[in-house]
């Protein structure tokens, strides 16, 4: 039986040949359609699942079998013939309303969990556990009921599986473990775009908040502060995008602290990568960041001192043709920004000096360029003597002047003297971007950085809970150096994820010395090496390339091919000049290299640092420090993928020393639509987020173990007899076991590991037992009376 069972794992394991996210093949013929489920003869009149182009799955009902294969009768009414060992048996015996944690299935397989979860979206019942992962679709539609105060109130202190699955029941027992344990805890919530993981985040943090929070006498509270600051970086650092309404345009996590009474004393923020083209290029139907149509619709008194109209009349919003926001208000959001930023301790004069910077942005992007008096040279073209330019340098407190040359011309120090050189047009209108671009990016970092000054953070605080809000694997029809982070990111997480689930189960059983064979899968440390080993990775070749002046982006792409020629998780495909792909654990992705080297350099124009490091505003020079004599003399360029690589690896250290949490999000539709579930595109996202593999890998060993004491304390019920004299609690979990005719489970050094499935019918006898005793007790206590 070990040996089938670990045959069955090495299948299901992390397959190299999983789909692509936009493949368009039947599932149904994957590997990982074959699950771990016990063998159940198929006949005539057999219940089934079979695969459907469409549907993905669809059950029907054995008509007749003809050696190999079988012909099904399904449910909308088609006649299908397929391989028998191609089906897959229906439960017919699933809840009306399915089962809360999927691990609990009869029959654990694909088909089993798609129909369970979508079962029980369209009963509204949106969250689902997996084991301890919590599935969470999107509802796309209000449900207040489900996170009011009575629901918090429901689920304070209440036993993870006694109620229904929740977010909030993954936060009670983060907060639980960390009061008793002395352990820090970290909830990771991930999904693609759009999937709910914000939404999520800001439900956990107000649970948090609930449990560890302050009373109102206690005047304005740190918890406050940190579900306060969710608006202020939505608003600068969330979007309207094709896939979401408020897009998270950067990756966070939140780390809340705790003292020793288990109240929040604190609280750090770390944001991620923020997308920093869409400051100056979108496209239809997107919109750039919420604070610049905020500003746009504040109170007139403040758009006419920052001469700001009609969002249609700015470069950098008119690009697209999307400027409001269904169902929400730009007007009224201003005023909640502002709130919020009241409450995170951002001063009048901070806040004055924040939207000052934002409106100075929305000019810059208007001011044009046109030939100077030689073809090589530009000049501002501006109507209305130029305003723009004129706005622009008012508003961040410069000279015009100085604003003019800083965007047309660049200096250049040779040993014998200092060059002046014009700009095009096309050169300056890039030198615009990016300055629109840096001053964006520093604006951001520093409203992170405020809010963590204001926050503050707690010395002695003895745990913290980490709630991480990062963006899911992606694969577009373009990927680009973004995507490339993104998904390497992906690949981190999944390897904790995969070190969390499988290697600690492994250990487990390695330590009490069970009759264990290892499971197997496939480790992505292939990949991680692919893209982040120095020297000789993707991001250390990258790096390389931007520090040599003759590279382009085909000698990049020339240099991988070469390197990693015979990488495994590399493949240059056929036709293509500078695209790459990778063999990503969730499928495979085609990155095109062409903007990976500009995307790369973190690099801000000498004359850019220059002239607002001079302004008169000491908030705008404040986000240009001086540089020091030795990043001024060190090469200018400075690496986005090293850093974030750098910040990667502090993220994962933290994380390593919490006890995880996962929370899965699932789309249930792209249209964003309530009570839509499409199949494909929830199996997918089931299979990327390594949901399926958890559970079957789980459901193969042994989900649930007990110490010898924990097991008699609950199961003693079950044969009190074990008891009696001095007996040995080791024999009496054997006895209590074998009463009660269980067979497969596994007897450790100091624990009881059973199959799936045994400890609820364990549970079942005891609440017989208990609900049996319970009546004679109260019979008894009715003939006293
Ligand atoms: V992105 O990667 O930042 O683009 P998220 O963060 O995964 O994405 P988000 O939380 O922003 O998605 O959710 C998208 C939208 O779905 C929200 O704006 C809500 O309108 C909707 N949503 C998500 N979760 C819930 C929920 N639990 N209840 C109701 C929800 N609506
Ligand atoms: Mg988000």
């Amino acid at each position: 039986n070990v040996k089938k069972l670990r045959a069955s794992l090495f299948f299901s394991s992390f397959s190299l040949q999983m789909p692509k996210m936009n493949l368009k093949r039947t599932y149904s013929e994957s590997l990982l359609g074959s699950g771990i489920s016990t063998p159940v003869n198929i006949v005539v009149g057999s219940h089934v699942w079979v695969g459907d182009p469409e549907l993905v799955w669809i059950d029907g009902q054995v008509s007749n079998i003809n050696g190999e294969e079988a012909e099904i009768q399904t449910s909308n009414e088609k006649m299908v013939v397929a391989k028998v060992s191609k089906l897959y048996p229906k439960d017919m015996e699933v809840a009306a309303n399915g089962i809360e944690d999927m691990t609990k299935l009869s029959y654990l397989h694909e088909p089993g969990v798609l129909h369970n979860l979508a079962t029980r979206f369209e009963m509204n019942e949106i969250y689902t556990y997996s084991g301890n992962i919590l599935i969470a679709i999107n509802p796309f539609q209000s449900l207040s009921h489900l996170y009011d105060a009575t629901m918090m109130d429901r689920y304070k202190g209440a036993p993870v599986g006694e109620l229904g699955p929740h977010v909030f029941a993954i936060a009670d027992s983060a907060y639980r473990e960390m009061i008793n344990e002395r352990k820090s805890n970290s909830i990771l919530v991930s999904g693609e775009s759009g999937a709910g993981k914000t939404e999520t985040t800001k439900m956990l943090m107000r649970y948090l908040a609930f449990l560890g929070g302050h009373t109102a006498a206690e005047g304005r509270t740190v918890e406050q502060q940190v579900l306060e600051s969710n608006p202020v970086l939505e608003a600068f650092g969330n979007a309207k995008t094709s896939r979401n309404n408020n897009s998270s345009r950067f990756g966070k996590f939140v780390e809340i602290q705790f003292n020793k009474q288990g109240k929040i004393s604190g609280a750090a923020i770390r944001t991620y990568l923020l997308e920093r083209s869409r400051v100056c290029q979108i496209s239809d139907p997107e919109r750039n960041y919420h604070c610049f149509y905020l500003l746009c619709a504040a109170p007139p008194q403040e758009r006419e001192k920052y001469k700001l109209g009609n969002p249609r009349s700015f470069h950098y919003l008119n690009q697209s043709n999307c400027y409001e926001l269904a169902g929400t208000s730009d007007a009224h959001q201003y005023l909640t920004t502002r709130r919020a930023m009241d409450i995170v301790g951002i001063s009048e004069t901070e806040q004055e000096a924040i939207f000052r910077v934002v409106a100075a942005i929305l000019h810059l992007g208007n001011i044009e360029f046109a030939k100077g008096e030689d073809n090589e040279s530009s000049i501002v073209k501006d109507e209305a003597p130029l305003f723009h330019l004129q706005m622009t340098a008012e508003l961040l407190m410069c000279d015009p002047r100085a604003l003019e040359d800083a965007l047309c011309k660049r200096i250049m120090i040779t040993p014998e003297e200092i060059i002046k050189r014009s700009l095009d047009p096309v050169g300056a209108t890039v030198s615009r971007d990016g300055l629109a671009k840096t001053i964006y990016s520093r604006l951001f970092d520093w409203l992170v950085d405020k809010i963590n000054v204001s926050i503050g953070q707690d010395p002695n605080s003895r745990c913290l809970i980490g709630v991480l809000d990062i963006y899911g694997f992606e694969s577009f029809k373009t990927n680009s150096f973004e995507q490339l982070c993104i998904n390497f990111t992906n690949e981190k997480l999944q390897q904790h994820f995969n070190q969390h689930v499988f290697k600690v189960e492994q250990e487990e059983y390695t330590k009490e010395e069970i009759d264990w064979s290892y499971i197997e899968f496939v480790d992505n440390q292939p990949v991680l090496d692919l893209i982040e080993k120095k020297p000789g990775g993707i991001i250390a070749l990258l790096d390389e390339a931007c520090m040599f002046p003759k590279s382009t982006h085909e000698t990049f792409a020339q240099k991988l091919y070469q390197t990693f020629k015979d990488h495994k998780r590399f493949i240059k495909p056929k036709l293509a000049r500078s695209d790459f792909t990778i063999v990503h654990y969730a499928g495979e992705v085609q990155y095109q290299s062409d903007q990976f080297l500009d995307k790369n350099k973190d690099y801000v124009v000498p004359e850019h640092q220059d002239l607002l490091s001079s302004s008169k505003c000491s908030f705008v020079a404040g986000l240009f420090p001086p540089l020091t004599e030795e990043a001024a003399k060190s090469s200018k360029f400075s690496s986005i993928g090293s850093r974030f690589k750098l910040q990667l690896q502090q993220l994962m250290e933290i994380l390593k020393s919490t006890e995880p949490h996962y929370i899965r999000c699932i789309k249930p539709n792209s249209l964003l639509q309530p009570a839509i579930f499409e199949n494909i595109n929830v199996m997918q996202q089931l299979r990327s987020g390594g949901v399926l593999e958890a559970i079957r890998i789980k459901c193969a060993g042994y989900p649930t173990y007990r110490s010898f004491f924990d097991f008699l304390t609950r199961f003693s019920v079950l044969a009190p007899e074990v008891l009696k004299g001095n007996y040995d609690e080791k024999d009496a979990c054997i006895q209590i076991l074998d009463k009660m005719g269980l067979t497969g489970f596994q007897i450790g050094k100091s624990k009881v590991f059973l199959r799936a499935g045994q400890m609820a019918e364990l549970d079942a006898l005891r609440s017989k037992i208990l609900g049996k005793s319970a009546s004679i007790i109260q019979f008894k206590i009715k003939s006293c009376i």
